[in-house]
């Protein structure tokens, strides 16, 4: 087993005695580039709109509301992994949680999705953007993490997230969804020294988020730069990569860390090199050549989400053809090259898992 050391912003794994059920799991396995009894896999929002639980308790509550009650985000992240018999559970929240204690009004407005009342737009504001104290401002995330932990199976690994820095700017810059970004490439381009401090600001920002997750029972964490394949190679290397790099390299070593964005083909390389254990792959990339392109990693994906629309033996096809492209290699951990479509039948879903763990039996 790898060391579990302290990480210079000071977080401690919690689970960090011997080769326990958790380093055991077939998750953390592959996460590490260990020999596995089938390849693990867990689905990006794999609790979600899809489930009618999920939809259920949600016509009780708002979204933001549940993020903050940590027992029923329990529920939600427990329930999930149990029910789909996946070989992780990730955690019940949001990429832009963090955004409030940064001091943005956030709201998520049904069918429109976020919606941030007072986006980022003149270079001034970045100094005053809060510091954020996870420990109070995101107090209620980490007691999610802590009850989650204990609730699991106690082989059953919990993966923490995180937005990216170049995601939440984006987020913050453009006050909500964006096609073009074009307001954040605008800000990125000429105020390099504003941007320079925004990213500087986020990348401390989401690395003392992730150390604490870690400290309160995560064992693994996913960082989502879901929007950062819009950019160039040239431009993700000058105003991206260093603060990737610094976020990663602030986390405790043997905490796998997840690397993931959409459309990042042209990119993945560089990615990589902001030093992630494992590099999500989305499915515009084939998963052998992906893998290549990221060197000696592990990797995680990538099928497509529309593919669970598919009948049982095109399902099982596309499957049986992205394993065969990871050869039995160690390091890879099976997932969707993006999230779960709001509209996918929770039975293909099963049927996913169930299809993975049977072809991939060693
Ligand atoms: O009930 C609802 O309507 C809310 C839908 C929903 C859910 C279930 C949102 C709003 N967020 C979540 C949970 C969530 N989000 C999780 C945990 C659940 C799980 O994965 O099982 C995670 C990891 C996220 C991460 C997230 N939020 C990302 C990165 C992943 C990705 O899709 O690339 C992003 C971009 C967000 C922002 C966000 N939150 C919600 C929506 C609809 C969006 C996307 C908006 C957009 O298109 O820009």
């Amino acid at each position: 087993m790898m060391a579990l050391e302290t990480s210079p912003s000071g977080a401690q794994p919690l689970h960090d005695k011997g080769l326990s059920l958790l380093d055991r799991s077939p998750f953390m396995l592959a996460c590490r580039r260990l020999p596995v009894p089938y390849t693990p896999i867990w689905l990006m929002r794999q609790a979600g709109r899809y489930m009618p639980e999920y939809r259920e308790l949600r016509e009780k509550i708002g979204f933001l509301e549940l993020c903050k009650n940590p027992e029923l985000a329990c529920q939600v992240t427990v329930s999930a992994a149990e029910r789909l018999g996946v070989d992780a559970a990730i955690l019940f929240a949001d990429i832009l949680l963090v955004l409030e204690p940064l001091g943005f009004e956030l709201a998520f407005s049904r069918g429109e999705g976020p919606v941030i009342a007072n986006p980022l737009r003149t270079v001034d504001r970045v100094s005053t953007l809060r510091h954020v104290d996870c420990g109070t401002d995101l107090g209620y995330v980490l007691q999610t993490v802590r009850m989650a932990r204990m609730a699991l199976p106690a082989g059953l690994p919990l993966i923490g997230f995180s937005g990216a820095p170049f995601t939440l700017a984006s987020y913050m810059i453009e006050g909500g969804a964006s096609r073009h970004f074009t307001r954040t490439k605008a800000f990125m381009l000429q105020e390099p020294e504003a941007w320079d401090g925004l990213m500087v600001h986020l990348s401390k920002t989401v690395t003392e988020y992730l150390c604490a997750q870690i400290t309160n029972g995560a064992q693994a964490v996913q960082i989502f730069d879901s929007w950062v394949g819009c950019l160039s190679p040239g431009d993700y290397r000058t105003f991206v990569l260093p603060h990737m790099t610094r976020v990663i390299a602030g986390l405790p070593r043997g905490v796998p860390v997840i690397h993931f964005g959409v459309g990042t083909a042209s990119l993945l390389e560089l990615m990589a090199q902001a030093g992630s254990d494992v590099m999500g792959l989305d499915f515009h990339v084939e998963l052998d050549e992906g893998w290549r392109r990221v060197g000696d990693v592990a990797v995680q994906g990538n099928l497509d989400p529309a593919f669970l629309f598919t009948d049982r033996r095109s399902l099982t096809a596309r499957i049986k053809r992205i394993l065969d492209q990871a050869e039995g290699r160690v390091g890879h951990i099976f997932n969707l090259g993006h999230g779960v479509l709001p509209t996918t039948s929770v039975d293909s879903v099963l049927a996913l898992v169930e299809i993975v763990h049977d072809l991939s039996r060693r």
